[in-house]
C-alpha cells in the first residue's frame, strides 16, 4: 500500500507502470524543441509520446509527389534518445488535409493514394512505433451516410472497404505496430453519444468479422468538466463490448475543458480533477485497457485556449501540469485513478 502510494506521487509514468499501463501525452515540435523546461518534465512523467501535428497529411505532405518527414523525424529521435516509446497519429482524418488533396484525389487514383500515404508514412517510423491512428474519426451520424460512417473523401471514393484496406496495408507496412480505430464523443450518456457507441461498435463488428488486422479502440477522451451526464455503467458496458472482440482500449487524447465552471480556479481543478479521476476509473475497470494519453501536459500549452475558451476570459486548465508544470489536483486525480487499478 505505502510504496504503491509512493510510486504514484514519483510520476504518471510510474504509477501507470505499476499497474501494467503506459502513461504518456501528445506535444509538439516546436515545444519540445524550444522549451527545455518543459521537455525536462515531459520525460519526468511520460512514457510515450504522442505527435500533435506532425504526421498528418498536412504535415508531411507538402504535395502529391512529396513527403517530409523533418519534424516527425525530430520527435521519434526524441522519443529514442531518451528512452520514450513513440505513437503514430493519423494516418487517415477528414481534417488538417492538405490544399492540393481538394483538386488531385479523385475515384481513379484514391486508392493509390490511400495505399502508397500509408505504406510510405507507416515504413518510414517502422520499428519504432507503439501504437498507429489507422482510421481516425470515421464515425460521424449526422452526416447521414450508411452504418453512420463519417461522409469523407475515401468514403466518397472508395466506398466502406477503405477503412479495412487501410488497416491491412497498415499491417503490412509496420507488423509490429497496435493498429487503433480512434474516436470522440463516445464517453457520455446523451443520445447523441449512445448512438455513436453503437455504429462504433457495428463497424468494428464487421471489420473483425472481415479479419481486418485491427487491435485495439482509442477513446480520445475529450471530456467537459461541466457534463454531468456520465454513466460508468454504460461506458464500461461499451468496453466490455470492445473487449470481447479480443481489441484493446487506450484512451488517446485525454483532456477536461472547463468551460461553464465558476472563474475560481480552486473549484474548476477540483471540478476537473474529479472528471478525471472519475472517467479513468471506469476505464482503467476494464482489464483491456493498456493506455492514458493525454492531449498535452501542461495548460500552457493546450488546443482546448483556441477552441473551448472561457467567457470570461480566464486561462483553461485542462491538463495535469499548470502553466509553471506544476502538478494539479488533475495530476493527483489521474494518480490515484492508476492507484486504485486492480493488479492483472
Ligand atoms: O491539437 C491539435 C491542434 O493543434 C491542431 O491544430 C488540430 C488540427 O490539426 O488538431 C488538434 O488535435 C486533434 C487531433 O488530431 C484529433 N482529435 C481532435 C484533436 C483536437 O482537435
Amino acid at each position: 500500500m505505502a510504496a504503491n502510494a509512493k510510486v504514484a506521487e514519483a510520476s504518471l509514468k510510474a504509477g501507470a507502470a505499476a499497474k501494467g499501463l503506459i502513461y504518456g501525452a501528445a506535444s509538439q515540435h516546436k515545444i519540445l524543441s524550444s522549451n527545455a523546461e518543459f521537455a525536462r518534465r515531459f520525460l519526468e512523467e511520460c512514457a510515450i509520446l504522442v505527435p500533435e501535428n506532425e504526421l498528418k497529411w498536412e504535415a508531411v505532405r507538402p504535395s502529391p509527389d512529396r513527403f517530409d518527414f523533418t519534424k516527425g523525424d525530430w520527435l521519434a529521435q526524441f522519443a529514442r534518445k531518451h528512452g520514450l516509446l513513440f505513437r503514430g497519429t493519423p494516418l487517415l482524418w477528414y481534417q488538417a488535409i492538405p490544399d492540393w488533396f481538394r483538386e488531385t484525389v479523385n475515384r481513379q487514383n484514391a486508392e493509390q493514394f490511400l495505399t502508397n500515404h500509408i505504406e510510405t508514412v507507416v515504413k518510414h517510423y517502422a520499428g519504432q512505433i507503439h501504437s498507429w491512428d489507422v482510421v481516425n474519426e470515421g464515425i460521424h451520424l449526422p452526416d447521414r451516410q450508411p452504418d453512420g460512417l463519417r461522409k469523407t473523401p475515401w468514403l466518397k471514393f472508395l466506398g466502406e472497404d477503405y477503412i479495412d484496406l487501410a488497416f491491412r496495408v497498415a499491417a503490412q507496412a509496420d507488423p509490429q505496430a497496435i493498429l487503433v480505430y480512434n474516436d470522440y464523443d463516445i464517453d457520455y450518456d446523451t443520445r447523441e453519444q449512445e448512438a455513436k457507441r453503437k455504429s462504433v461498435l457495428k463497424l468494428l463488428e464487421r471489420l473483425k468479422a472481415k479479419k481486418t488486422p485491427i487491435h485495439a479502440i482509442g477513446l480520445q477522451a475529450h471530456l467537459s468538466a461541466a457534463e454531468t451526464r456520465f454513466n460508468p455503467n454504460k461506458l464500461r458496458k461499451f468496453l466490455g463490448d470492445v473487449a470481447s472482440m479480443g481489441l484493446k482500449v487506450l484512451v488517446t487524447e485525454m483532456d477536461v475543458a472547463d468551460r461553464g465552471l465558476p472563474f475560481d480556479y480552486t473549484i474548476r481543478d477540483r471540478r476537473v480533477a474529479q472528471v478525471y479521476e472519475e472517467y479513468l476509473s471506469v476505464i482503467l475497470d476494464e482489464p483491456a485497457t493498456i493506455a492514458v494519453l493525454t492531449w498535452g501536459l501542461s495548460d500552457r500549452y493546450t488546443w482546448l485556449s483556441q477552441h473551448r475558451a472561457r467567457a470570461d476570459n480566464a486561462k483553461v486548465r485542462p491538463l495535469p501540469l499548470d502553466r509553471d508544470l506544476k502538478p494539479k489536483l488533475a495530476w493527483h486525480g489521474i494518480a490515484s485513478a492508476f492507484e486504485s487499478r486492480s493488479s492483472t
